[in-house]
């Protein structure tokens, strides 16, 4: 018999299909426009032979093998589940008790998976709170640096993350869509908790009805879909900011600055004006300057700054962009040119991040918060930027610069992670790899062999959310979806609120944990809470009884368009932002007075340490861009068939331009060594007329399989730089980084990482349960 239940996932939402008690395929949500592909890649995923089966604990950890040991040696022991909750527990006390809270790291960074309540690393917050503390991380490897930046200068994040200017609002004003990094479709196949209705490309098509013109400035032509008949303006990575600025320079020239809003709403044009124009370093930001750094002739970047001023216009970037070295600055020039135009406020003009970044950004929605767990205190308070993790492990001890802070270092000893995967989003994975062997134990909580497990002391097997009730949402979805229960738990798997409630059971806390509710209560109790909330803004929704039956709640849209910034346009005195100054800050004394170095008072153009100008361009010649794959999300669902089809003999494509392979005698469909002073990964060849030369790309996600040094898969972070954007943001700077390509001579290395470990032959036996 078939049968049909409701369910989410950050990727898309879904009616999973059961037949016999297995998951079989599942049917777009009906409310859905535009499903994507990614949740055909469920049933296998779920059921894959890549789960973790039970607990499991590194034979060494068990003979009292702990600091600087090595990890990932594939030398797992099958132990019970009681045994695996005690050793836990019993760890967990030993460290607190003889080294203090902070010393366990459980800032746990990652995407989870879609579901408010069985969300693993808010579980683990949760508990790791309510225990006494623990060190955290704050910020995101998605947008770390722009979140830092843009209250100093913008007084919010909204424009970072929304709500921003909604498509409606656009549809009707906007002439040209000015895009850095494009508006990549791939992006916007997922929302982070859970995707409702995929309403990206029909608003892009209206746009396009509506006759809005598209501007491309990226690396990659196709960051813009065919359908925009977008212009294409092949950038060179990393130099968004010298075209910023020249395009500055030329709107100066031409005396097109909107000299009244510079002076009504803005503070600082008097310190950027005399930078852009030379006249306080001595050189002048002109097109003929940004030429050669951009790679974009000087006659274009004088064109498009003059198109900008011409029509109203909105201005967009990317999350990307300010995941780079600098990476504050491109976005804070994107607002000084923005207010130069004086569009900020207005219908359908100003600035914006993130158009292009995920699914949700720019729908018309109404501002409506989402369903989600009450937050615990965490009472120790120490919390390092997300992106600063491997600098955390390396030197205890040592300050840490964040944003006018000193954040002092703690010495960690135990590592947990429930819910992502460092092992995938971090920089550097050889270097993350030597700090986090000089923990003591590290706890992963995991339904798959994930680097990340495999690199642990202790691996609890969590159930994936097929296998449990939960409630989807997000505040950037118009719908929030019931997610049934869809199969039994496989293997002993279980989920992390249970496990981790045991784990309180055993060090005295579960009543707090759990507030004496199961699944069921906890899942009425934060849905109750939500509708409370709505009801206080004058939505009424249904009861939950009525929600979980009909699978789903849909917000209606809005009648009028939202215009971010609309009322501080109107009256910057009635309404200021929520600066130092009440107006847009073009320079900041609070970041002038932090007296970094690498960051000053305004925007300013700054050399990367890696990008096509740099001195080591002469040994390693290629820009390596590492985006957001099209065939799953981060490391989620690589072992499943849609990421498989894309793949080349089993590894992640490398696009390059043809005249770049030429130049080394690669071939379409080649195994290329990938490389640079700080690891070396294979990849399988695409070429790609629409990549700028000098440029290639390869997808994040393929799940890291090291073998003697070599990464075989395909994984970019064995060769981005893990530096701070600079101390103001300390966000990621995964895209400045520069390689070499080469064959890989001989019979490539098979990719093992999509099975599980193989058990020694003994530990099996001494240990199965
Ligand atoms: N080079 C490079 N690196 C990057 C980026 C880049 O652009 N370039 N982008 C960065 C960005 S923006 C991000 S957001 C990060 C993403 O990095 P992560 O969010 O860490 O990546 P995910 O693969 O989504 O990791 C989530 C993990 O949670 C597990 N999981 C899913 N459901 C459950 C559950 O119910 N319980 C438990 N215990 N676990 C579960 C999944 O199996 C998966 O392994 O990557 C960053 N890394
Ligand atoms: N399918 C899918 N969608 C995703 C994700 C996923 O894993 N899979 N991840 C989600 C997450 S966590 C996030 S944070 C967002 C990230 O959203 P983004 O950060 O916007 O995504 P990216 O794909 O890294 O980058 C977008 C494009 O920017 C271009 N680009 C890179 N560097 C530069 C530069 O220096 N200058 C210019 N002008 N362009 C540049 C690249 O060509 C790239 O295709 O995506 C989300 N969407
Ligand atoms: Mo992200």
């Amino acid at each position: 018999m078939r049968e049909y239940r409701p369910h989410a996932a950050h990727w898309g939402s879904f009616d999973a299909i059961i037949e016999d008690g297995r998951l079989v395929g599942v049917r777009p949500f009906a409310h859905d426009p535009q499903p994507g592909a990614l949740i055909q890649a469920v049933p296998d995923v779920v059921q894959s032979a890549a789960r973790i089966d039970r607990p499991h604990v590194r034979a060494g950890w068990l003979r009292g093998e702990r600091r600087g040991s090595e990890r990932g040696d594939r030398d797992f022991v099958p132990v019970p589940w009681d045994q695996a909750i005690r050793l836990v527990a019993e760890e967990t006390r030993r460290i607190r008790q003889a080294h203090g809270d902070a010393s366990i790291f459980g800032g746990s960074y990652g995407w989870s998976s879609a579901g408010r309540f069985h969300h693993a690393r808010s579980q683990l917050h949760r508990f790791l709170g309510l225990g006494g503390g623990f060190t955290n991380q704050v910020t995101n490897y998605s947008y770390g640096a722009g979140m830092t930046l843009m209250p100093h200068i913008l007084g919010t994040n909204e424009v970072v993350h929304g709500p921003v200017t909604d498509w409606s609002s656009l549809e009707k004003h906007t002439r040209v869509m000015f895009c850095l990094g494009g508006l990549p479709l791939k992006n916007t196949l997922v929302t982070s908790g859970g995707a409702g209705a995929h309403e990206y490309i029909p608003w892009l098509r209206r746009l396009v009805a509506a006759g809005v013109r598209f501007i491309n400035v990226s690396p990659l032509r196709s960051d813009a879909p065919d359908f925009l008949n977008a212009e294409w303006v092949p950038i060179r990575p990393n130099t968004d900011t010298a075209l910023l600025l020249a395009m500055a320079h030329a709107l100066l020239r031409e005396g097109r600055e909107d000299r009244g809003f510079l002076s009504s709403h803005c503070v600082g044009w008097d310190r950027l004006r005399p930078y852009i124009l030379g006249e306080s370093d001595g050189v002048a930001k002109t097109p003929e300057w940004a030429a050669p750094i951009t790679g974009i002739p000087a006659g274009r970047i004088r064109s498009l700054a003059l198109d900008l001023a011409s029509a109203p216009s909105m201005l967009g970037a990317t999350w990307s962009l300010q995941r780079a070295e600098h990476g504050e600055q491109p976005w804070w020039a994107l607002v000084a040119l923005a207010a130069m135009l004086g569009g900020i406020g207005k219908p359908g003009q100003g600035v914006s991040f993130g158009y292009g970044s995920m699914n949700g950004m720019g729908t018309p929605r109404r501002h409506l918060p989402s369903v989600s767990m009450p937050a615990v205190r965490n009472p120790g308070g120490i919390a390092i930027p997300v992106a600063r993790v491997t600098e955390l492990l390396e030197r205890p001890g040592s300050i840490l610069q964040y944003n006018g802070r000193d954040i002092p270092l703690p010495d960690i000893r135990m590592i947990w992670w429930a819910g992502g995967n460092p092992f995938h989003h971090h920089q550097d994975l050889n270097r993350l790899l030597r700090a986090w062997n000089r923990a003591e134990t590290i706890v992963v909580q995991e339904p798959w062999w994930t680097a990340a497990a495999r690199h642990a002391d202790i691996v609890l097997p969590a159930t994936t959310t097929l296998e449990r009730n939960d409630i989807a949402s997000s505040s950037s979805d118009r719908f929030v979806r019931a997610m049934h229960q869809a199969i039994a738990p496989l293997g002993q798997a279980r989920s992390d609120h249970d496990m981790l409630a045991d784990m309180a059971e055993h060090l005295g806390f579960r009543e707090r944990f759990t507030e004496q509710r199961d699944e069921a209560a906890w899942l009425r109790h934060i849905y109750e809470r939500w509708r409370q909330a709505c009801g206080r803004l004058g939505e009424t929704v249904p009861d939950f009884d009525r929600f979980w039956q009909e699978g789903h709640v849909e917000i209606p849209s809005p009648e009028e368009d939202f215009v971010l910034f609309a009322d501080f346009a109107a009256d910057p005195v009635a309404h200021p932002l929520n600066t130092p100054s009440g107006k847009i800050e073009l320079y900041s004394e609070t970041i002038a007075g932090f007296g970094y170095g690498e960051i000053g008072g305004h925007p300013r153009w700054q050399e990367p340490s890696e990008y096509l100008g740099a001195p080591l361009a002469g040994r390693y010649p290629l820009h390596l861009l590492s985006y957001q794959p099209a065939t799953r999300l981060h490391g989620q669902l690589d072992n499943g068939p849609v990421a498989a089809a894309s793949k080349i003999q089993g590894r992640e494509p490398l696009l390059m331009h043809p005249e770049d392979a030429a130049a080394r005698d690669l071939a379409d469909g080649d195994i290329v060594r990938v490389h640079n002073d700080r690891g070396a990964s294979l990849a399988g060849l695409r070429l790609d007329a629409g990549i700028r030369p000098g440029v290639v790309a390869m997808a994040t996600g393929a799940w890291w399989d090291p073998q003697g040094g070599l990464d075989v898969h395909g994984n970019p972070n064995v060769l981005t730089r893990d530096v701070g954007t600079s101390r103001l943001g300390q966000g990621c700077s995964a895209q400045s980084c520069l390689v070499e390509v080469e064959a890989f001579e001989g019979p490539a290395p098979g990719v093992t990482v999509h099975a599980p470990p193989r058990p020694r032959v003994e530990a099996v036996r001494g240990g199965a349960a």
